[in-house]
């Protein structure tokens, strides 16, 4: 396809990239939003994260799913959809969709991603289930909570077509929830909430608050996976925006804020850069010494959790803990 071909919605999330980049980046310190890292590459070095003996959120939450995952949809009540936010590789997706009985119903799979890359991916492996239908949301968390609200109506008038059940369980898996702070988490949680009816179930995953070495060995690990994962973020600034960040200069950093219950990720640069970024109309000096901040990896203790669920409407129906891993996967129904 030639330049001027390309779609509007290519257009659109380029046109936001730029504006993010420069509203972030002229901050005090200076930030990066963290939904930057998933290009095609940097969602490929995600799930390669995720195979990461120091990173243990994804497999400690794969195996939950794998043993309580009957459980889980019973307790959800047979839900006639699942909308998942972030849905990523679809794994987590695929293997709870496969707990549902030999005789169950239809059910719609509703995966909301920013990566496209991620999104081919995972409807590619979930349409091969028997007896799913399949539907994509290219969209950011925020956008996607309108399909669910589209999604929502749908089943609304489905009703009378009495199907034996029409709940919807949201997941929102792999402690995603961590990149947001306490008024954002609560902000994003409370337009979940309003999205659904009575009675439809969110499934959250959390990682636990934990010593600090593993924390920080979860997050600065020694094969160098995750500063790959950091630093791709600015490799596709150079390459989408234009942006002349000297890679081989800047260095991965890893900290615990324990004030906050979170891991931050910044980007040290070991030398003064003119960084130009044309697309995003930005210029900046780059001091040596100074930090990109680009990621936050909130902690939790189950009972944060569970106030967290609370204050945005929600009450806890049931838990499941790996407690060697430190990571916990709640079923909260709508209050
Ligand atoms: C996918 C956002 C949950 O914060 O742990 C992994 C991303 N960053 N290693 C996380 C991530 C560094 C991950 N989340």
């Amino acid at each position: 396809m030639p330049p001027s071909a390309l779609s509007p919605t290519a257009d659109v999330s380029l046109a936001q990239f730029a504006a993010d980049a420069r509203q972030y980046l002229t901050r005090t310190p200076r930030q990066m939003a963290s939904r930057y890292f998933y290009d095609a590459l940097g969602s490929r070095l995600f799930d390669a994260i995720c195979e990461l003996p120091w990173y243990r959120v994804t497999r400690a939450e794969t195996t939950l799913l794998a043993r309580h995952g009957k459980e889980i949809l019973r307790q959800a009540g047979a839900p006639a959809r699942i909308v998942e936010l972030g849905s990523g590789s679809g794994a987590k997706l695929a293997i709870l969709a496969e707990r549902r009985g030999r005789h169950a119903g239809p059910i719609q799979l509703h995966l909301i991603d920013i990566s496209p890359a991620a999104l081919e991916i995972a409807a590619r492996a979930l349409d091969a289930l028997p007896n799913v239908e399949v539907v994509t949301h290219h969209a950011t968390y925020e956008s996607g909570l309108a399909a669910v609200t589209d999604v929502q109506a749908d089943a609304h008038d489905e009703r009378a077509n009495d199907r034996a059940t029409n709940t919807t369980l949201a997941l929102f898996l792999g402690s995603n929830i961590g990149n947001f702070d306490r008024a954002a988490g609560d902000g994003l949680l409370s337009k979940l909430r309003a999205a659904l009816a009575p009675g439809d179930g969110l499934l959250i995953g959390t990682d636990l608050v934990k010593p600090e070495a593993e924390l920080l060995m979860a997050y600065d690990d020694p094969l160098g996976v995750t500063a790959a994962f950091n630093l791709n973020l600015f490799a596709r600034m150079n390459r989408e925006l234009g942006a002349n960040f000297a890679l081989d200069q800047l260095k991965h950093v890893a900290v615990w804020n324990g004030e906050d219950a979170r891991v931050e990720m910044h980007i040290e640069s070991l030398a003064e850069q003119h960084i130009v970024i044309p697309a995003a109309g930005l210029e900046f000096v780059l001091a040596r010494g100074e930090r990109i901040w680009t990621e936050n990896s909130h902690k939790y203790t189950p009972l944060a959790v569970d106030r967290m669920l609370a204050r945005s409407g929600f009450s806890v129906r049931q838990r499941w803990t790996d407690v060697e891993a430190g990571f916990a996967l709640t079923l909260a129904v709508t209050a």
